[in-house]
């Protein structure tokens, strides 16, 4: 079984009053060096992910792609891969510019949340005039040929979106496909199962924070409902779109707690909350906080990268300026992140437990390519286990400097299908196959004799629990 390493982050005062000061006196003996400087790795540290919504026409801009690259490990196509993008003819499928927000991901170690498979809006025209059985067979239809696209490369899907109506009825939203039976959101779920039985499956709703309002309550029924029949459900998404007139509730851990016990995990899918300086940044800390506090809070999406690619940008809802600059409500995400929460829990059975952990190396490693400028610089690398998940581990490599030594590099060395997904406190560069990352200091790496430095990472292991091969040298 798991073995949690020891929480190494004050608690969530808040929420966990009552082990706070056991926590506390862990925290005194961790090294400032523990926390993660980018979102990605802060959040990955509690076994968290943490994503933005991705617009393909930004693809080129490098000053966005150098953010999203930094900072996120999961993408949301904005626009890309809802139902008028993907199938804009009856019948003719544009994987086009969903493929571009894919591709991008992936070959930046990212993961990708699916969004949205049904929708009553951004129908393409041909479907928006159908009704009836002929509509339920186009909606499945659509469900099923585009998760099968993606099958194998979606995190999450967004299965059905936006079911059930503002306001204090509990209703659903009528819509078109609302109108071809109360049980058109199961079958999309059914279908969307078939086609992709690794994705995980969610329902997506926008003011269904506030643990009090009827919208949340009808969507908790219906997914309460839908556990107790059977029906595939994995997640609930919580879009999450903040501003004066819908601020963050009190009571939002209130919510997603209550969701979490259903059985499902749940994910803020749009983050966004207009405003500006300290109240959006505590507004920012509280929904973060939220989710740490809940186990099966397992990540966080904001729906963009700058306040000027929001689609509501005159209300400057992000995390990062116009010009890319960090905000206050960066600052205090990155930092309630860092303060830990608790650790996302392992859902299924838990992998073997590797049989041969690859020794460590005792000797250094030489620098064959540069002259050293420090001769017998010499520093030792040392693999620890961190936390496990059903999909995925975190590793620590702490480096020990051997004699006094200017800099250092590690190479960390995975295995097939394992994939490095996030690392903190260092500059990863990688090898061609993807398998082997170069870790160099975040800053100098200067270390005196006896001295020690850690960097960590995260591994989707694809069912492969062997530990990286390690090692480090020393200039
Ligand atoms: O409305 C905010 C979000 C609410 N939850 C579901 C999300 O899918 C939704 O995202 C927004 C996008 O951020 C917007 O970018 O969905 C809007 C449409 O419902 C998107 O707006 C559309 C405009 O309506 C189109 O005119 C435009 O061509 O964006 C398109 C691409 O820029």
């Amino acid at each position: 079984m798991t073995t949690p390493r020891p929480r190494t982050r004050r608690g969530l005062a808040a929420v966990v009053g009552g082990v706070a000061a056991a926590t506390l006196a862990v925290a005194l003996a961790v090294p400032a060096s523990a926390a993660g400087s980018t979102l990605q790795a802060a959040a990955a540290e509690s076994g968290r992910y943490f994503g933005t919504a991705i617009a393909a026409s930004r693809l080129n801009d490098a000053t966005y792609t150098t953010i999203a690259n930094r900072e996120f490990n999961m993408i949301t196509a904005e626009n890309e891969m809802k139902m008028d993008a993907m199938q804009p003819s009856r019948g003719q499928f544009n994987w086009s510019s969903g493929d571009r927000i894919v591709n991008w991901a992936r070959q930046n170690g990212k993961q990708v949340r699916g969004h949205a498979l049904a929708w009553h809006s951004q129908q393409p025209g041909w479907m928006q005039n159908m009704s009836g059985s002929a509509l339920r067979t186009a909606m499945l239809d659509h469900v099923t040929q585009v998760a099968s696209y993606y099958r194998g490369k979606i995190h999450s899907w967004d299965v059905v979106n936006e079911a059930f109506a503002d306001g204090s009825s509990g209703a659903r939203r009528d819509s078109n496909l609302q109108r071809t039976g109360n049980d058109w959101i199961e079958a999309a779920f059914r279908a969307a199962r078939a086609a992709d039985p690794n994705a995980k499956l969610c329902y997506n709703d926008y003011n269904t924070d506030n643990w009090q309002h009827a919208k949340t309550q009808a969507v908790y029924r219906m997914v309460q409902d839908f556990k107790a029949r059977g029906v595939p459900i994995d997640c609930v998404g919580f879009q999450a779109h903040f501003n004066s007139g819908n601020p963050v509730p009190s009571n939002y851990d209130v919510t997603l707690r209550n969701f979490a016990a259903l059985g499902v995990d749940v994910q803020i899918t749009e983050l966004d909350i207009e405003g500006s300086g300290s109240s959006q940044a505590q507004q920012y800390q509280g929904v973060v906080q939220a989710c740490l506090s809940v186990p099966r809070c397992t990540g966080i999406t904001v729906w963009g990268v700058r306040d000027t690619d929001s689609w509501r940008a005159s209300g400057t809802p992000l995390l990062f300026d116009g010009s890319g600059n960090k905000k206050a409500a960066y600052t205090s995400v990155l930092n309630q992140l860092n303060q830990g929460g608790t650790p996302v829990p392992n859902p299924t059975t838990p992998g073997p437990n590797p049989t041969t952990p690859a020794p460590n190396p005792t000797t250094p490693a030489p620098n064959p390519t540069t002259p050293a400028p420090n001769p017998g610089a010499s520093c030792t690398a040392t693999y620890s286990e961190g936390q496990k998940w059903n999909d995925r581990f975190n590793g620590t490599v702490t480096i020990r400097a051997n004699t006094d030594i200017n800099s250092w590099t590690s190479t960390v060395t995975v295995r097939y299908p394992q994939r490095v997904i996030a690392t903190w406190n260092g500059s990863p560069t990688w090898d061609s196959s993807g398998n082997v990352m170069t870790m160099r200091p975040s800053g100098g790496g200067a270390l005196a004799a006896g001295q020690t430095v850690s960097f960590g990472f995260t591994v989707q292991h694809g069912g492969n629990w062997t530990w990286p091969s390690i090692s480090c040298a020393a200039s």
